[in-house]
């Protein structure tokens, strides 16, 4: 997903360039205004921390485009790309490594590849099975052996 912050730094383009460039397939994206009630659903596990009332206030200050990708490992290939949740951290090449500075405006959102049920239920809170459009890409045979 990407962020309130990349919506108006104008970033959504690029990230979606690197993620298709890559090979990833995108089979669902839209532009949407998270609410209070849905920040707290896809933050679940953050809501008691200290930090969670600047996430909150953070992630619904604008639009967001959540998407699915998919593709071999997609869910772990789009964490390696995306970087350390601390841009201070993250590699450069990776999203946050090279496009943020600060934990508070990471840019990108994605599922935890180390959660095994963290896709679906991202998936659940944010599309209808409807919206997901299942096809083939023109170079698949090129991308995968
Ligand atoms: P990620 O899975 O990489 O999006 O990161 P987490 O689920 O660990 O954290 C979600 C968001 O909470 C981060 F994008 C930024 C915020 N956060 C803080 O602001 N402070 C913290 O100490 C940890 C997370």
């Amino acid at each position: 997903m990407a962020k309130p912050d990349a919506v108006q730094r104008g970033l959504v383009g690029e990230i979606v360039s690197r993620l298709e460039d890559r090979g990833l397939k995108l089979v669902a994206a839209k532009v949407i205004r998270i609410d209070d009630e849905l920040a707290r659903e896809h933050y679940d596990e953050h809501v008691d921390e200290p930090y969670f009332e600047d996430l909150r206030s953070f992630i619904t200050s604008g639009p967001v485009v959540p998407m699915v990708w998919e593709g071999q490992n997609a869910t772990r290939q789009v964490r390696r790309m995306i970087g350390d949740t601390d841009p201070a951290e993250a590699a450069p090449g990776t999203v946050r490594g090279d496009y943020a500075l600060d934990l508070g405006r990471n840019v990108v959102h994605a599922a935890d590849h180390e959660d095994p049920g963290a896709n679906e239920r991202e998936i659940d809170l944010f599309f209808d099975d409807s919206e997901l459009v299942a096809f083939e890409r023109i170079d698949e045979t090129w991308l995968y052996e």
